[in-house]
């Protein structure tokens, strides 16, 4: 039995995120549209340092983000390493819908944003420059990717949880959004798997959806998200697949896999879903028309 319209989304952050999609699905409108707002609510949210505004910059100062966004017809669109726009979801959308091409990075990006009417403005905050600040006393600009991840599964304020969000229609159509500031401190320039195709995000009408979170150096290795769907395609459920994906990441690099966190969430073309992580602390908010705030720990290997 189908059950649609429903929208999932990475950790706790997704709750108010898919309320706001929800708002877009129960009236009847299109996925794409529905995460596109869905994930505008913890880009603008200041009090969260990992996508979007207020978000934790790289470890030169700058804030630089990553989105993508996928719909029903294959249609993508995404933006790498931007600077100064708030809400890179919707310049995401605008490539989608506005360029001949998929992806825009940087200066390039920044521009094409501004040319489409977008605000530019400063994203580092007094708070996040002062976090910065305090990591420069003792980083030494060594690599904190780690580190860090062992930090965010304490819930550190190192954390670095990017918003993944996955959508059916009333019509039963998919769509996925995903959304971040990337690893806080990051090398400049550095971009995650949050903005790849295939790795951040994948989505397939035929079959369904996924996403991910954590060190998006692994996902991308895997190309994680297509891996997801592809597995469901095969006849995996949504859990089986994500299992299947962090399992790869475990077997590629074991001891690497123990240091680090990565997750994954899926949602099938049935409206069944699924996550799985390398460790504690996954979880990911389900919103369909029985339950609006649920919130679901993933499973996991450590
Ligand atoms: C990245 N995958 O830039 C993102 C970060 C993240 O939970 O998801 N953190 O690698």
């Amino acid at each position: 039995e189908n059950n649609f319209p429903i929208v999932i989304s990475t950790w706790g952050f997704g709750i108010p995120a898919n309320q706001e999609a929800w708002k877009t699905l129960s009236k009847g409108g299109r996925a794409v549209d529905a995460v596109e707002a869905g994930v505008r609510i913890p880009e603008a949210d200041m009090t969260n340092h990992t996508v979007g505004r207020a978000g934790y910059p790289d470890r030169d100062g700058h804030v630089t983000l990553d989105a993508c966004i996928m719909d029903e017809f294959g249609n993508c669109g995404s933006v790498a390493a931007i600077e100064d726009i708030a809400h890179p979801i919707s310049v995401a959308r605008r490539v989608m819908d506005k360029t001949p091409h998929v992806m825009l990075v940087g200066d390039g990006a920044r521009q094409f944003a501004i040319e489409q009417g977008f605000k530019a403005e400063k994203l580092l905050t007094p708070e996040s420059r002062k976090a910065w600040k305090e990591w420069l006393k003792t980083a030494k600009y060594s690599p904190v990717m780690n580190i860090e991840s062992k930090q965010s599964r304490q819930g550190s304020k190192y954390n670095h949880d990017t918003i993944g969000m996955l959508a059916l229609d009333a019509k039963g159509n998919i769509s996925g959004a995903c959304t971040t500031s990337g690893m806080a401190f990051k090398m400049h320039g550095r971009v995650g798997d949050s903005p790849i195709i295939g790795a951040g995000l994948y989505v397939d009408n035929e079959v369904g959806g996924a996403t991910s979170t954590g060190v998006g150096e692994e996902v991308i290795r895997n190309v994680g998200s297509f891996l997801v769907v592809e597995l469901m395609r095969q006849g995996l459920s949504p859990e089986e697949a994500c299992k299947e994906a962090v399992q790869r990441i475990i077997k590629k690099k074991p001891e690497t896999a123990k240091q680090i966190q990565v997750g994954f969430l899926a949602l099938n073309k049935k409206g069944e879903y699924g996550a799985y992580a390398i460790q504690d602390g996954f979880s990911f908010a389900v919103c369909d028309s029985k339950k609006q705030d649920l919130l679901i720990p993933g499973k996991y290997f450590y």
